[in-house]
């Protein structure tokens, strides 16, 4: 342990202060080389195949080092620096603490404005270029986290009841609950399951089994950057519209105080720390995501993404729902364009956020040992395939989303290409904390991915929507009228709805979904394998769902 890292933390109870931008410019740089040399020495041992798998890394790490070393020339005063992660190997990683960072409808393709989360996860380790979620939807997206579990075996099916929201999950027997039994101190920041907190007084002091600290959003003030409530640990408290109570920053200020009082604790401890950035402001009406004041301009006039699939002109191909949607007019496409603006400048507070929690984890000498998670409940549409917003539905923006994944014996500045989807996510996580799962798994630990990261496996999953008779109620679910039940695999997207319609996509060669080729006889026979496939998968658990 070096010398003074914990004494900003053991004198009182307030977080910790932030290091210095030379200090945290080091300890990166420290933890490159350390990357570095974990490698060399992997390839050393190993031979030359981990060598030529790791190559992504090795071209990374010289300008890595050359960027940060220019930055300490110009910043570092001589005072810099009394903050450092543990060197390898001063502690025995016995169970790393692991902290899950879960935006809310955040797309893959927005992660491009997150530095930290590039500098401080994704360079100092391992991102998955193909994780999905099985459910594009808050509630069942967020259960299948928490259980390790597809839908169809989780039973939530949607956000409110009758078949899904906060009162249909057995919280004693879900990931939380798992990590106490092994020893851990566990705690949750932010969103929860949709609908906790309503019906009363009692309901809001309600805290789900599970957590040793419990600081939730209480619905239905959840979408509200400001004015909404926190259940802290059973007290409730209602944070009013000033600059100082910005929702995503008073999230991390939680996570950051939490660190410090676990940090002196012997156990472990998990955080799921639930920004709901970027959603929209309100669950209903589609207000865009506000921004933190002091990020209100940074996009400003950014333009869509530059897919093909937004306003797609030839939906003839597609089912009735997308087939009978209009071209969107220059208005709507410009409504969506200040909607993805404001998401991309609510995404900033939680990158700050995530750079926050990295300094508080360093400051208390527990970086070294931990690993940390970042990803997304669901995607989100802005324009493509004619959808002007939403999610839901099958198509990549809505489904595929970011998983970066750092720790104690995973490379650096890796990318991995093993397919992925939340349904991992528990599977990992427990065998990370060598706890046990007391639900039948569907989903299948990451690990081997994570510790080499050229590992590729052969494998299909599902991707369910309903039946979920509150969707009707629901604007922002006003694409996902009806159920679907789709196969996902290494090459294609094959789907089945209710109405008996179907899309087949080919996404190596139509990685925008622009033609669908259900109908197309030069796929009959692909199309009749994945049928087949799908079938066997339809009501699977556990080793039957691999
Ligand atoms: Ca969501
Ligand atoms: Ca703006
Ligand atoms: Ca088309």
């Amino acid at each position: 342990m070096l010398l003074g890292s914990r004494a900003g933390v053991s004198k009182s109870t307030s977080p910790p202060p932030e290091p210095s931008q030379p200090a945290v410019l080091l300890s990166r740089a420290i933890e490159v080389i350390q990357a570095g040399a974990r490698l060399a020495a992997a390839a050393a041992s190993q031979g030359a195949a981990v060598a030529a798998d790791n190559r992504t890394v090795h071209h990374r790490l010289p300008a890595l080092l050359l960027g940060l070393v220019a930055q300490l020339l110009a910043a570092a005063p001589a005072s810099a620096a009394t903050e450092l992660p543990p060197l390898p190997g001063s502690g025995q990683v016995q169970r790393p603490n692991i902290v899950v960072v879960m935006t809310d409808d955040q797309t893959l393709e927005s992660v491009r404005v997150m530095e930290n989360v590039e500098r401080l996860i994704a360079a100092a380790g391992v991102t998955f270029e193909s994780f999905y979620t099985t459910y594009s939807l808050c509630c069942p997206s967020r259960s299948t986290f928490l259980t390790g579990q597809y839908p169809h075996n989780h039973g939530v099916l949607g956000n409110y009841p009758p078949n899904g929201g906060y009162g249909a999950l057995d919280y004693s027997n879900t990931l939380p609950a798992w990590l106490q039994r092994a020893g851990y101190n566990t705690a949750h920041f932010g969103k929860w399951l949709n609908g906790y907190g309503q019906g009363g007084k009692r309901k809001q002091k309600e805290i789900p089994a599970g957590w040793s600290e419990w600081y939730g959003l209480v619905d239905p003030k959840t979408y509200l950057y400001y004015g909404y409530t926190v259940n802290e640990n059973g007290r409730l408290k209602t944070y009013r519209r000033k600059p100082g109570n910005y929702q995503t920053d008073v999230l991390t200020d939680k996570a950051v105080a939490v660190i410090g009082r676990f940090a002196r604790q012997r156990k472990p401890f998990f955080l799921n720390v639930a920004y709901m950035a970027p959603h929209a402001t309100a669950s209903a009406g589609g207000s865009p995501a506000t921004p933190a004041p002091r990020h209100e301009s940074a996009f400003d006039g950014v333009a869509l993404p530059s897919s093909p699939s937004i306003n797609e002109a030839d939906v003839s191909d597609k089912p009735a729902q997308i087939r009978e949607l209009p071209l969107l007019t220059a208005e709507e496409l410009e409504e969506a364009r200040q909607r993805y603006e404001s998401r991309l400048e609510a995404l900033l507070a939680v990158d700050e956020g995530i750079a926050r929690i990295v300094s508080a984890l360093a400051s208390a000498g527990e970086l070294g040992d931990t690993v940390i998670v970042f990803t997304s409940d669901n995607g989100y549409f802005s324009g493509e395939h004619r959808i002007e917003e939403g999610k839901v539905l099958p198509y990549e923006e809505s489904i595929r989303l970011p998983l970066i994944v750092r720790g104690p014996g995973f490379p650096a500045g890796a990318v991995t290409g093993a397919l992925a989807a939340n349904i991992d996510l528990a599977p990992t996580i427990v065998e990370l904390a060598r706890a046990t799962a007391r639900r039948t798994q569907d989903g299948r630990s990451l690990v081997p991915a994570l510790e080499q990261p050229a590992t590729v496996w052969a494998r299909d999953f599902l991707i369910e929507a309903g039946p979920d008779p509150s969707s009707e109620d629901e604007s922002e679910n006003d694409r996902a009228a009806q159920s679907f039940l789709g196969l996902r695999t290494d090459r294609y997207l094959y789907v089945e709805y209710d109405s008996g319609e179907r899309e087949l996509y080919d996404l190596v060669l139509d990685p925008f979904q622009l033609e669908s080729r259900h109908a197309d006889p030069a796929f009959d026979a692909i199309e009749a394998d994945l049928a087949a496939r799908l079938d066997a998968f339809r009501d699977c658990a556990g080793s039957a769902c691999a």
